[in-house]
């Protein structure tokens, strides 16, 4: 029984065929970028630059030294939080952050980081927008909002925001975990950018990025060589060397590199056609509730079963050779705020490589699990 993987948003399985050949090609001749003049070391600073110039124009930035590489958006996500929080400030994120804003958000409570959490309904973004402008009228430090929602696919208007905060001269970090790849994204736009490379910008797991707005800085989360100024006992203080301590991975960032140079090529028009598709098929389907909008959702949906627990729901269309992920998707809050906390959903996510065949098995699978 061949495999039917919709389970992209947690990770793409299926990357393109030149991303495994240039991690293949960089795994034989790479050494350590800027650790020596020889080829290998030459190589891997190729592969690091390559990565950080598709990045710069995938995202539309002025200056490719501005992109971080990172080991996934989480590590993103605890660079910019971490750098941009300070003593007794409050922070707001929307009611759909993944715990890899809430946890470190929490982890700095003991310095007395106050997060104010603005729930608003499913697929609302007007809601979220004056939620933002209402509470950006206190005293706040620090905005942090997710572009697109993990559990429901949701995209959220965080340019809006973004221009609210730059109005007040707060700074912004967007949690673009599932957006990257399939919404567009403007690098040198306000805000602190955080995004895996391993989800729909289709590079290898271990990888990430940080896109540091122009004139943005932050201080490092970890200490250690960064190739040049080795004389100083402090890390420089230009990006991206700043926020890059220890050997780069680079096989990862030519991965990286080659997946975002195939989006860059391809777009993602595939995305609105087969979500449009699931919703249709799937609504059918009595005894089966899914959560849809017809505007600000992309690529990825939640549903639930009548009755039934959304892990064993998973667990039967993973019997069936359908992978799927159910349960609270590492997003309790998003599961609080859209009131699926109790059971959890089961989540679809679709990427370039799904066809209309794979809705409809999902939707037959479905079909009998909601009629035993
Ligand atoms: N955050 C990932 C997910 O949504 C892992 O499944």
């Amino acid at each position: 029984m061949p495999l039917i993987y919709l389970d992209n948003a947690a990770t793409t399985l299926h990357k393109p065929p030149e991303v495994w050949a240039a991690m293949q090609k960089a795994l034989a001749t790479c050494g350590g970028a800027g650790r020596g003049g020889h080829e290998p070391a030459q190589k891997a600073a190729d592969a690091l630059f390559s990565c950080r110039e598709e990045a710069a124009n995938l995202f539309h930035m002025s200056g490719s030294e501005r992109v971080v590489l990172t080991h996934n958006a989480t590590h993103a996500l605890n660079m910019a939080i971490k750098g941009l929080t300070r003593r007794g400030m409050t922070v707001l994120i929307s009611g759909y952050e993944h715990n890899a804003v809430v946890r470190p958000l929490k982890s700095l409570e003991y310095k007395g980081v106050r997060t104010v959490t603005l729930a608003t309904p499913l697929f609302d973004t007007e809601a979220v927008v004056q939620k933002f402008a209402e509470a950006l009228k206190g005293d706040v430090g620090l905005c942090v909002c997710t572009h697109m929602s993990n559990v429901f696919g949701f995209v959220l208007p965080v340019e809006r925001i973004a221009a609210l905060c730059k109005q007040k001269g707060i700074p912004m970090i967007v949690d673009a975990s599932q957006s990257a790849g399939l919404v567009p994204i403007d690098g040198d736009l306000y805000p602190y950018w955080c995004m895996p490379g391993h989800k729909s910008l289709y590079g290898p797991q271990g990888t990430g990025l940080l896109l540091v707005p122009p004139g943005g800085m932050l201080p490092p989360l970890t200490e250690g060589g960064t190739g040049g100024d080795s004389r100083s006992h402090i890390m420089p203080d230009y990006l991206p060397d700043r926020l890059e301590a220890g050997t780069h991975n680079a096989p990862g960032a030519a991965g990286l590199a080659a997946g975002i140079r195939f989006v860059r090529r391809n777009g993602y028009d595939y995305a609105d056609p087969l979500l449009k598709k699931a919703v249709e098929k799937v609504s059918e389907i009595k005894g089966v509730r899914v959560y849809s909008h017809p505007v600000c959702q992309k690529a990825l949906f939640s549903f639930t079963v009548e009755g039934k627990d959304s892990e064993t729901v998973a667990t039967a269309l993973s019997d069936r050779g359908i992978a799927v992920r159910g349960g609270l998707h590492c997003s309790p809050l998003a599961h609080t705020t859209a009131g699926t906390a109790a059971l959890g959903t089961v989540r679809a996510a679709f990427s370039y490589k799904n066809r209309e065949r794979d809705i409809d098995a999902l939707t037959r699978a479905l079909q009998g699990i909601v009629s035993l």
